[in-house]
């Protein structure tokens, strides 16, 4: 059966909107918090592939979007590579900081075990999509190598990524190994995802915008283009969605992107025609609508907020989604209205 999603990533004329939302399986949903009180820790949720396999389905058990995204974390490749990572409640990730070179070295050993429990969740999940849902896609993931050493050098989340840029400029052959063996570990994953049933691989550079223009290349670009050319040399057939988080005027094109995701401050008609720029005869994005607006507004804003998107596309090959992740607060019925407002009026 034809799977809307990789269809519009293979740039069939007009195939139907295919929707699905960054965020999809987790805390908005009740019965995502049901299972995640189950753990205390959210790391052992993710290497509990029953589990992750569990919560991935959740969202299209309740709404009619064309894929899932394997339930795990950008942060599972920092713990891979020998970091001790932790949750903590009401403040985010919290990892052992790099604050030197030498701190550098004890992060280059990849433990791939470490991604055994969202191996065999996506293999799960797969066998159950084709059994009833057959035109769903699965999504694989990892974080972009400059978002990931962020969290790795900033220990945590960040407002202004300035240990991580000061990092680059006093230590640049350090952060650039460092660069180099995330990209490498990235590669290892995304293709063990890939066999084991992932459909299409979404790369999240969530924290692209923090890079000073001088330096877009080297830290986001490159690292990105490298890891989409090696894993499309073993798979040709894979597809991908590569999301360079407010990256604006630096939104580049290479042969091994499937398609670009955009966030909700860039303009999606710009885009089109900026990656035509870039060499892209056909370009195919996925975004945008405000996941605030889609958090508060009502249903009259969610209706104009929806249309406002396909408007700009306007027939252009689009996978409908949010601007970044869904937010906690959402409520289920706005989601079901914004997914009703695309199915109404996006290709059919
Ligand atoms: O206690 C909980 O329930 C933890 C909340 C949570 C969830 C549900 C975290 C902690 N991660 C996840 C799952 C997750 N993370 C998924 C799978 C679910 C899905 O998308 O359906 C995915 C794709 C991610 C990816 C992720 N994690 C990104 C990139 C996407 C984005 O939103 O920009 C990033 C930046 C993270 C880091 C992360 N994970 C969790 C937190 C609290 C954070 C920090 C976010 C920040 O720094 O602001």
């Amino acid at each position: 059966m034809d799977k809307p999603l990789l269809q519009t990533l293979k740039r069939v004329p007009s195939s139907k909107t295919p929707i699905w939302i960054m965020r999809q399986a987790g805390r908005y949903l009740p019965e995502y918090r049901e299972v995640r009180s189950n753990f205390n820790n959210f790391i052992e949720f993710c290497m509990d592939s029953e589990a992750s396999a569990h919560v991935t389905l959740q969202p299209l058990r309740r709404f009619d979007l064309d894929a899932a995204i394997i339930f795990s974390d950008i942060l599972m490749v920092p713990k891979a590579l020998g970091m001790d990572v932790a949750f903590v409640q009401n403040e985010g990730p919290k990892l052992d900081a790099i604050s030197t070179p030498q701190d550098v070295e004890r992060y280059l050993e990849l433990d791939d075990s470490i991604f055994n429990g969202t191996i065999r969740a996506i293999s799960i999940v797969k066998q159950i999509l084709q059994r009833d849902f057959p035109d769903k896609a699965l999504i694989g993931f990892a974080g972009a190598p400059f978002t990931v050493a962020s969290y790795m050098i900033e220990g945590g989340s960040s407002r202004d990524f300035h240990k991580t840029l000061q990092f680059g400029y006093l230590y640049s052959t350090a952060f650039e190994k460092l660069l180099e063996a995330l990209s490498q570990t990235t590669i290892e994953y995304l293709k063990m995802q890939i066999e084991a049933g992932a459909d299409v691989i979404k790369i999240f550079d969530s924290w692209a915008h923090a890079v000073p223009n001088a330096l877009f290349d080297k830290y986001v670009k490159y690292p990105i283009d490298k890891i989409l050319k090696s894993v499309k040399e073993s798979y040709p057939e894979v597809k991908s969605i590569v999301f360079a988080r407010r990256a604006q005027s630096n939104l580049w094109y290479h042969n091994n992107i499937d398609a670009i995701a955009i966030d909700q401050s860039t303009d999606i008609a710009w885009s089109y025609q900026h990656l035509k720029t870039q060499g892209w005869a056909n370009p195919v994005l996925q975004g945008n609508m405000d996941n605030l607006l889609l958090a508060v507004g009502d249903k009259a804003q969610i209706t104009q907020g929806a249309r406002d998107v396909l408007q700009k596309a306007a027939d252009r090959p689009l996978i409908f989604n949010l601007g970044h992740g869904i937010l906690p607060q959402t409520p289920i019925e706005n989601l079901e209205h914004m997914i009703s407002i695309i199915r109404k009026y996006g290709n059919k």
